[in-house]
This record gives C-alpha cells, structure tokens and sequence, in this order.
C-alpha cells in the first residue's frame, strides 16, 4: 500500500505568505495530478501557537486557526484521507509528520498496511526532509517526489546538501 504525504502546503509557505518558499506554490498543480496514484493521501500542517520558541528562529507563520495557516487554496482537500497538526508544541521546532501530539503516524500508516510512503511539499531542507527521514527510520520504503517538493535555502546549497543527506539515508528520488 503507497501513502503519500503531503508537507505543509499552506498559505504562509507560498509567495506572499510569511515565511514564503521560492515557487511553494508551483508544487500544488503537481500534487492535485498524482493524488488518485495513491491508496492513501495524509497531508500534515505547520499548526503553531502564538507563542514558541520556534518563532525565535522564524518570522511568525502558520499560527492555527489563521488564514496564513490554511491550505493552499487550490490543493485538492476532498482527497485528503487524514489532516495531521504539526508543530503544536511551544518548546520545540515540530519539524517532523512522525513526532505530532495527536497522533503516532508510523503506528496508524502500519495499521492501514501501509509499506511505503511517498513525500512532498514544502520546505525541502525542514519539514520534507524531516519527515522522510523519520518514515524510513521506521521502516517505510520512503521516496521523495523531487517535481513536488519546494525548499528555502536560507543558506545556498542547504537544499542540495538535503538531498544528498535524504539519500545515504536511503530516501529514494523520484519524479511525479
Ligand atoms: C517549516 C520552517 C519553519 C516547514 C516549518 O514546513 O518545512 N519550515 N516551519
Ligand atoms: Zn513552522
């Protein structure tokens, strides 16, 4: 069974949004196309409260219930099989879909017989490669869909670097 899991496509990772990702919003027509490809579609959101010590590293972003927070506009939703809030805490960054407070993600993927997960979204180098990287440590062949993933390189090379880290982990690349 192929889950794909959708990172933080939210309004305030795309231009015009708070913290915005170069062409975050490019990934969305990408992702509405391969959506029916997968037998279960999980999409996670940057979920902060007003106050973290994430944001001593961040400009303000995503606060839940905000329209910054919200969905791209156009992702298709009506697919999306489960929401899952990321980031809910106010001591740690929450960059990973695997370490939520609501839920254990590889426990309830591994119940729906999940084996292997595809990721996208955004930002590459946080949340992306946070998350891959956690999938394959628990044992989920794991794929990062290169076309519908977007990154921030705050530092030049930051995405690239990873890349390269996704794969020694054993992160696999593909295209849409
Ligand atoms: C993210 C920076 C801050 C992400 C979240 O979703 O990759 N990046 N918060
Ligand atoms: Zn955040």
């Amino acid at each position: 069974m192929k889950a794909l899991l959708i990172i933080d496509v939210q309004n305030d990772f795309c231009p015009g949004g708070a913290l915005p990702v170069p062409e975050g919003d490019q990934v969305v027509p990408v992702i509405n196309g391969i959506l029916d490809r997968f037998d279960l579609v999980v999409a996670t959101r940057d979920w902060h409260p007003e106050q973290t010590v994430h944001f001593e590293k961040w400009p303000v972003h995503c606060v839940r219930n905000t329209p910054g927070a919200a969905f791209h506009p156009d992702l298709d939703i009506s697919k999306v099989d489960k929401i899952v809030s990321k980031g809910t805490g106010n001591k740690d960054d929450g960059y990973s879909a695997f370490e939520t407070e609501e839920l254990d993600l590889a426990a309830w993927l591994r119940e729906q017989g999940v084996d292997e997960v595809y990721v996208c979204g955004l930002a590459t180098e946080y949340c992306v490669k946070a998350s891959a990287l956690d999938a394959v440590r628990h044992g989920f062949r794991t794929f990062v869909i290169t076309d519908a993933v977007r990154g921030i390189d705050v530092h030049p090379g930051d995405i690239d670097r990873a890349m390269e880290e996704m794969k020694k982990a054993g992160v696999e690349m593909v295209k849409s």
